[in-house]
């Protein structure tokens, strides 16, 4: 049996860092290779540079180490999409496409692609967010996370690609920054607690979003991946929930190991972002097929999170 090897695809970024890492423990470093715009000097990581948008560039890779599996994981993220809306639909769909037809064309086996809880919208019923509900996503992210799980399902049904995707909450940890994203205030908010004291929030101290620690989403990830096939009954997108909570709720978990920690408010055009996303997410059909639970909530993420920042 030909061995695994995983092409990740926007290595650099906040889930890749530290996606690619486990993945190394699982498959070895000579069967994980990481890929983004820059490639980044790491001892026993194999690097390559590569646009996403750069088919013949990606195909020659998945052939020079004969991939098998590609975790696709270059996009835009919200706040940025709206800044750029016609880089981030280019990106977040193009890029979707030339992996989805990679797997068409038998060229690799199994692809991994994230959603978002950025598919639902305004009109999407907020507490508890079932897996099946009205989705009308007024961000381009947003769009362009639904648009990418209907061309998911698509792929599978039409052409049997072996396509696996969960709508990540907001993510949190410690190894890696993230970039662009209107839930990136609860990473931030850490960092900025351990130097300063002090944060200014971008959100509005209510602001009750679906968040999960790292470790939970790495877990749901790999879990997903190594499901069997016919496990796997859902080829647009699950749902998966960590925990909720609103700012002023973290920073009062703060506050229980930095006494001296304040919050402050400052909306900004992500507020409106934020209000368009669900408080909380129902994730029963991914506990039901692949048994998904998650191991962390807010007491433990910020215990973990400020031990491993400090
Ligand atoms: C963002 N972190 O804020 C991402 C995520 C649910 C939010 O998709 O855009």
């Amino acid at each position: 049996m030909t061995k695994e090897t995983v092409l990740i695809i926007g290595a650099n970024g906040q889930i890749g860092l530290e996606l690619a890492e486990s993945l190394r423990n699982i498959y070895g470093q000579d069967h994980v290779i990481s890929a983004d715009l820059k490639t980044i000097d790491q001892p026993g990581v194999i690097y390559e540079r590569l646009d996403v948008l750069d088919k013949d560039r990606m195909y020659a890779i998945i052939k020079k180490y004969n991939v098998t599996q590609v975790y696709l994981l270059a996009a835009l993220l919200s706040a940025t999409a709206e800044q750029k809306p016609k880089s981030a639909w280019n990106l977040n769909m193009e890029g979707l496409f030339n992996v989805l037809d990679a797997a068409k064309e038998g060229i690799i086996k199994k692809v991994y692609w994230p959603s978002s809880i950025a598919v639902f919208g305004p009109t999407t019923p907020r507490v508890n967010t079932p897996q099946y509900t009205v989705m009308e996503p007024n961000t381009i992210y947003g769009i362009s996370k639904q648009a990418g799980e209907r061309f998911c399902e698509y792929y599978f049904q039409k052409y049997n690609v072996d396509v696996r995707s969960i709508r990540y909450p907001g993510l949190i940890g410690w190894k890696s920054a993230p970039g662009g994203g209107t839930t990136d205030y609860a990473v931030h908010i850490y960092h900025e607690a351990l130097k300063n004291k002090s944060y200014e929030c971008f959100l509005s101290e209510q602001t009750e979003l679906p968040m999960m620690y790292m470790h939970d989403a790495l877990k749901a990830t790999i879990s997903l991946m190594d499901a069997p096939a016919e496990k796997v009954k859902i080829r647009s997108s699950y749902n998966i929930a960590g925990m909720s909570f609103t700012p002023k709720q973290i920073a009062e978990e703060i506050k229980k190991h930095i006494p001296d920690f304040t919050i402050s408010y400052k909306t900004d055009f992500r507020q409106a972002i934020a209000d368009s996303w669900p408080a909380s997410i129902d994730d029963t059909y991914a506990n039901k097929d692949w048994g998904w639970k998650p191991d962390f909530d807010l007491v433990k993420m910020t215990d973990d999170m400020l031990k491993n920042l400090k």
